[in-house]
């Protein structure tokens, strides 16, 4: 079977997110399907679409997956909700856990409950620092290559975790 190389975002700004997001990639590393995984990093980042919440952990995982991506979504809404997570939020409001799937492969996917790439990517330094971070040569189809895109954005509100202690 194939083996595709998919990104995976996480992110939370509720309770305590950064263990949140380590339960996450240790849950999805032992996923069906989920050959190997690589990680970031952990970052502290600026809210971004609305400034009335706290600041966000964020991360990205690398992932050699053995499936369709519809599956591979599944899992990470499955992970979700077995961090608790509630639906039916604002947009872009606080969350215990978001799992986003950024990147598979290179393909392009417009389904009903499944965008790929991810929506707002490119405009993103909260998703492009920990991507380039793995993968700065990775290409977002039909947008261009990750360096490139951080280039071109504001990134001075992402920090990584550690260095804040
Ligand atoms: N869906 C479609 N495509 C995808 C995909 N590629 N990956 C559907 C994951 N889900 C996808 O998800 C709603 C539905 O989107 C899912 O059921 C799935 O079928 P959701 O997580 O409830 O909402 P959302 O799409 O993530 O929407 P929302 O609220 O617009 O969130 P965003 O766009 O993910 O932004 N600031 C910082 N610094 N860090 C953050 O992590 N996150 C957000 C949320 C806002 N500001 C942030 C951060
Ligand atoms: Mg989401």
């Amino acid at each position: 079977m194939v083996t595709t190389l998919a990104y995976v975002g996480l992110g939370g700004n509720l309770a305590l997110p950064a263990r949140q997001i380590g339960v996450a990639l240790h849950r999805l590393a032992g996923w069906p399907g989920v050959a190997a995984l690589r990680a970031s990093q952990l970052y502290r980042t600026a809210p971004w679409g609305r400034d009335d919440q706290p600041p966000f952990v964020n991360a990205v995982a690398e992932v050699h997956y053995v499936g369709e991506p519809e599956a591979l979504l599944r899992a990470l809404l499955a992970i979700e909700r077995e961090a608790g997570r509630s639906r039916g939020a604002e947009r872009w409001g606080p969350r215990l856990l978001d799992l986003d799937l950024l990147l598979f492969g290179q393909r392009r996917i417009a389904l009903h409950g499944l965008t790929v790439p991810h929506p707002h990517i490119a405009q993103r330094a909260f998703v492009l620092v920990p991507l380039a971070e793995l993968a700065p040569e990775a290409l977002i189809p039909g947008v261009g290559k990750v360096s490139a895109c951080l280039d071109a954005i504001d990134a001075s509100q992402v920090a990584e975790l550690d260095c804040l202690h």
